[in-house]
């Protein structure tokens, strides 16, 4: 029996992207030094060894994939701005070009009737303020606010969504406590103090806005995931999948939409001898300013097991052996659905846009011209029904950004995975459109799809 999946008239659909990842010319325009220009300096922080100095070339190629996101039917294109393009120290002086450049960008997106969706950090800090401390720093709250009025006042008349800062446990995280992202240090406290920090940033930028007089919507980008204890009756594992919701989601959003972070998640940390972010008075009223959507950004669910060597969390993920991506994210379009109705039921936010979901597979182009890619399509096909299913069940998914438009440099992973649905040969930097954006093409013109 078919069935068919229904979105919304004027539904947002989009795809997604981040200036390091895309752009290149990492010393062009009078760009600044960022984290991770030094951080992929370094051999054997990258898989393959690759930078993000040329990716995609986007910085000279972005007239013609924005024909392609035209071409495509593409609503709207989420991209972020590079900070050391804008202001190469990270405070003061503006680099006209790095303007320029975004200006010119935008204005092409509108030309073709492509929205913008505007990240305004999306991992890429300016060495300058890594010097000073970086996000260890408090003062990052204040150099973040000034960036992010630059912004607004340069930007601020193209730009139709404003993200603030994407994936601040991701930031915090992997950039300081797994020490895999820039700037690589590994430090559960320190990492916890940056999440604070990057909150505070996000508050900081959302209150500036709203007296700036723009109108367009302002969000976050969060990474979320259902976190599932691997033995359902074995106490170890309940309390380490418990943990990870905290750690994962509960820190970030509670923050946000509470004004707290977890009691019993701070005490077991305190506990386990970390040291806690010092919160000042204000902090929490700063951080939870108001915001018009949620941002999710969500690619699978974990099964976590208690993990002793895994200071302080003591919980570690575990594959299950369920169908997986080429990035060995395994599919989980329950777990999808589970996170939905998990925020719905805890924060209930005006409104929810799925800022990024995707799939790395193992595409190249075909002898005979095509990049046939079923898995991504099967992916899409999974996760939107999920969408659909909670639109009709009345969540207010006002849209859904695929991760992400072309294939591009995977932090860590370099250019070993592919996410696109646009493939890049990087000798060549020729573009080729996957069948799944073809079969997504036709989803968005028709308001839905039947399996
Ligand atoms: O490539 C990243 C993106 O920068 C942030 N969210 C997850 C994506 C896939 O790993």
């Amino acid at each position: 029996m078919t069935k068919r999946y229904n979105f919304p008239e004027g539904f947002l659909w989009g795809s997604a992207s981040a200036s390091y990842q895309i752009e290149g010319a990492a010393f062009e325009g009078g760009k600044g030094e960022s984290i991770w220009d030094r951080f992929v300096q370094t051999p054997g922080n990258i898989d393959d060894g690759c930078t993000g100095g040329v990716s995609c070339d986007f910085y000279h190629r972005y007239e013609e994939d924005i024909a392609i996101m035209k071409r495509l039917g593409l609503r709207v294109y989420r991209m972020s701005v590079s900070w050391p393009r804008i202001m190469p120290k990270g405070t003061g002086e503006v680099n006209r070009e790095g303007v320029e450049f975004y200006r010119k960008v935008l204005q092409c997106l509108r030309d073709n009737g492509v929205k913008s969706c505007l990240t305004i950090y999306h991992w890429d800090l300016p060495q300058a303020l890594q010097n000073r401390g970086g996000w260890a720093n408090r003062e990052i709250v204040g150099w973040f606010e000034e960036y992010a009025k630059v912004l607004y006042a340069e930007l601020g008349d193209l730009v139709d969504i404003w993200i603030t800062i994407n994936e601040p446990i991701i930031a915090a995280m992997n950039g300081h406590w797994i020490g895999e992202h820039a700037p690589g240090h590994h430090d559960y406290s320190h990492a916890l103090l940056v999440a604070h920090h990057l909150l505070m940033a996000h508050g900081a930028a959302v209150k500036a806005y709203r007296k700036t007089g723009l109108k367009a919507d302002i969000g976050c980008s969060m990474n979320m995931q259902m976190e599932y204890p691997f033995i359902p009756d074995d106490e170890r594992d309940v309390e380490a999948a418990k943990i990870m919701m905290a750690h994962q989601n509960e820190f970030y959003l509670d923050a946000i939409f509470k004004r707290r972070y977890p009691a019993e998640y701070f005490e077991i940390l305190q506990s386990r001898g970390v040291v806690l972010p010092e919160v000042l008075e204000g902090d929490m009223e700063l951080i939870g300013q108001k915001i018009d959507f949620l941002g999710i950004n969500t690619y699978f669910a974990e099964y976590v097991k208690y993990d002793a060597a895994r200071w302080p969390v003591f919980a570690a993920a575990e594959k299950t052996g369920r169908e997986a991506t080429d990035a060995k994210w395994e599919l989980c379009p329950d777990g999808f659905r589970a996170l939905l109705e998990w925020v719905q039921k805890n924060y209930a936010p005006d409104k929810i846009i799925i800022t990024e979901n995707g799939a790395a597979c193992n595409d190249w182009v075909k002898q005979n011209g095509k990049v046939e890619d079923p898995n991504r399509r099967e992916y899409l096909e999974r996760y939107l029904a999920e969408v659909a299913g909670a639109i009709e069940r009345g969540i207010n998914i006002a849209g859904y950004f695929y991760w992400c438009f072309t294939d591009n440099f995977e932090w860590a992973r370099g250019y070993t995975v592919r996410f696109g649905i646009v493939h890049i040969d990087y000798k060549t930097q020729k573009r080729t459109i996957k069948e799944s954006a073809y079969w997504l093409a036709e989803v968005i013109k028709n308001g839905g799809y039947s399996l």
